[in-house]
């Protein structure tokens, strides 16, 4: 029903909204959270294909679940993006290992850790959720399990990859890029047609890692994490600084109190800025859908963008930034 409907059907007008005097009383602003919004697909960096992707499936009805990962399934699967999925820069020992989480309305959460092999962790994600009484599976267990379920094996690094680590053998300087613009980890939200939320987040984590390191992005709390009567948040960047301040969890906790979307993801980048004395040498970004639609994005560093799909269009937009 049309808002200027409801409102006549429900006798009521103006300013205050009251349903039933004495026990609710809606102002205007409570009504907009209420009011449905279409459906949306936003994800970190400039990841198109993906966003359309998912946001197309939105739009068919699919749900928020599915769209999410289908979404950042294009990515893993796309050889030029070196920090997701095939083609993924490795460790300092030449392997290759993913990390993945999806997260569902239901609250209901999967990850996998430490994954070699498997070109679609985020399926694999998927199937923890779904399949086991777990939320995270890591290593040699993650991927017997994702054998299991008839995953295929794969070799992921590429001959670009393994060329450009020989090249980084030479020196071995272990030095985090700021900004990879458009060649990032991909953490992405959906809203469908039900007003439902979920996300999922997928990376090879940073190139030239330690073996055996996992960051944040298939961490429930840190690199992914949503409320469906409130609100999702996603996050990119340095894994270790936003493991340290749990910043989706934080974020959405913040719009929970009442903050916006926007709000919540600035006051997560200050957090970060006062908890590490070397903010200037890295880069975070965090992305945050509300329940009624409402964005949020903000970076330490200029340089993040993010993409959203929504009627038809896909949009790709400069965050706002704190240096
Ligand atoms: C990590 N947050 O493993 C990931 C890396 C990332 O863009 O976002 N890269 O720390």
């Amino acid at each position: 029903m049309k808002r200027r409907n409801f409102i006549k059907a429900a006798g009521i007008s103006g300013a205050s909204l009251s349903l039933f005097p004495g026990t609710h009383n809606l102002n205007a602003s409570t009504f907009r959270k209420l009011a449905k919004p279409t459906p949306i697909c936003i994800a970190t960096w400039n990841f198109h294909e993906a966003s359309k992707t998912a946001g197309e499936l939105l739009y068919k009805g699919a749900s928020a679940l599915d769209a999410a990962e289908q979404g950042v399934r294009v990515e893993e699967e796309n050889l030029k993006n070196t920090t997701v999925g095939n083609g993924g820069a490795p460790d300092r020992d030449g392997n290759v290992t993913l990390d993945a989480c999806i997260m569902s309305p239901s609250g209901d959460c999967g990850s996998v850790v430490y994954l070699k092999d498997i070109e679609h962790p985020v399926s694999v994600a998927r199937k923890v959720m779904e399949k086991t009484p777990h939320v995270m599976l890591a290593g040699e267990g993650a991927l017997q399990f994702a054998i299991q379920q008839g995953f295929q094996k794969k070799n992921l690094l590429t001959k670009e990859s393994e060329e450009n680590w020989k090249k980084w053998l030479e020196k071995k300087e272990y030095k985090p890029i700021i900004n990879i613009e458009n060649h990032d980890t991909i953490g992405m939200l959906c809203l469908d047609e039900k007003g439902d939320i979920a996300g999922a987040c997928t990376t090879s984590g940073l190139a030239y890692k330690m073996n055996g390191r996992v960051g944040d992005s298939p961490i429930i709390g840190a690199g992914l994490y949503l409320d469906n009567e409130i609100g999702g948040a996603v996050a990119t960047g340095m894994g270790e600084a936003i493991m340290k301040s749990v910043s989706s969890f934080l974020i959405v906790e913040l719009m929970r109190q009442g903050k916006s979307p926007q709000e919540a993801c600035e006051i997560a980048v200050q957090r970060i800025v006062k908890q590490n004395s070397n903010y200037k040498d890295f880069q975070v970004a965090f992305l945050a859908l509300a329940k009624n639609g409402e964005i949020g994005s903000f970076c330490l560093h200029k340089g993040f963008t993010f993409v959203k799909y929504q009627d038809n269009q896909n949009t790709n937009t400069p965050s706002q930034s704190y240096l």
